[in-house]
């Protein structure tokens, strides 16, 4: 174990905001947080703009939380980052600058900033360890993305230095699980390829649709171990380097189609698209400090992809139910 873990914060009777609550990564943690004795504080989207400074450094100051889960982000999949990289770069920096500068000026005592396993670069040695961060040139399709989270890990590196404030960064893997945005165009693969998969399944169709070559690789980690993972980096975490969190192990985007179309239960072929960007090759990170923290994931892709697709047939019913 590093030194970077022998901190000890507790979470009991804290106040802490989950920005980001309502999306797949922030609904997790807020589960994994009932348990912890804490607080959560929440605010709708609706209400709360993340890119209003104004806002929401009035919103912080009211609320006065001792810890803030960063977990508001613009995502999306592959063509989604290379098709709108203003609203990737844009978004992403002011929610960023609004609330780590809030956090700031609010005395928060612990804030938790999400990356993801993009920021580093497309040549990077895999596995990749934290070391590796701006050592290169980033993935074209996703350098918007990636350049507003490096601006995240320089912020909260920023404020530790500056200011003493305790705010630590993570950088975890391509994530799925419940709660994921499903859509063929703009969301990531897992959710993609399982929402036509199950579409292809009901209509009867010969074949399914993958984007690119089927050859670049993922390393993919189930939303819950992930948040499990958070919890766990809140509590005895502190330190300036980013940490990684993946499931280490990647798969291929053919195999993981082959996955998907089991789980689902379609017995067509699958078609690949090459007009459609692969991405990066490979980016399987060394997430080898969690893993000596005592942190590693519960569950395989087989079984988290199994629990994906049961909440998702799950809300198309509900959705139905709702148009009927
Ligand atoms: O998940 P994904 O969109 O994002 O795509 P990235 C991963 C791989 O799956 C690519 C292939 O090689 C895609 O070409 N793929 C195959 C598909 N079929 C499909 C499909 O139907 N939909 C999608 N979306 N992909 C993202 C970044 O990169 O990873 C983000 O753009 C973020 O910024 C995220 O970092 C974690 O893994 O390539």
């Amino acid at each position: 174990m590093t030194n970077d873990f022998n901190h000890s914060y507790d979470l009991t009777g804290k106040r802490i905001w989950v920005a980001g609550h309502n999306g797949m990564v922030g609904a997790a943690v807020c589960r994994m947080l009932k348990d912890e004795g804490c607080e959560i504080l929440t605010a709708a989207r609706d209400a709360l703009d993340l890119r209003d400074q104004v806002a929401v450094h009035a919103w912080m100051a009211a609320q006065k939380p001792d810890v803030v889960v960063l977990a508001a982000a613009k995502v999306g999949g592959i063509l989604a980052n290379s098709s709108y990289p203003a609203d990737f770069l844009y978004d992403n920096l002011m929610i960023e600058a609004n609330v780590i500068h809030g956090a700031h000026l609010a005395g928060v005592e612990k804030l938790l900033f999400l990356g993801s396993s993009c920021i580093y670069p497309k040549e990077a040695q895999n596995p990749i360890s934290e070391e590796a961060l701006l050592t290169g040139a980033l993935e074209p399709t996703n350098e918007a993305y990636a350049i507003a989270k490096i601006a995240g890990i320089k912020l909260c590196q920023a404020y530790r230095a500056q200011h003493d404030c305790d705010f630590i960064s993570a950088m975890p893997c391509n994530l799925y699980g419940p709660g994921d945005m499903f859509d063929e165009e703009k969301s990531h693969v897992i959710p993609a390829l399982m929402m036509k998969a199950h579409e292809a399944k009901v209509s009867g169709a010969e074949f399914l649709e993958v984007w690119g070559s089927g050859k670049p690789r993922r390393e993919f980690l189930y939303v819950d171990d992930l948040a499990r993972g958070l919890v766990m980096l809140l509590k005895t975490y502190s330190a300036d380097k980013p940490i990684n969190i993946g499931a280490g192990e990647d798969s291929s985007i053919r195999e993981l189609a082959e996955m998907i179309c089991d789980v689902v239960g379609f017995t067509g072929t699958l078609k690949f698209d090459d007009s459609k960007p692969d991405g990066t090759y490979r980016k399987l990170m060394n997430s080898s400090r969690l893993f000596g923290a005592g942190w590693s994931p519960d569950v395989g892709l087989k079984g988290g992809l199994e629990r994906t697709y049961q909440w998702f047939v799950q809300n198309e019913q509900h959705r139905n139910e709702a148009a009927a």
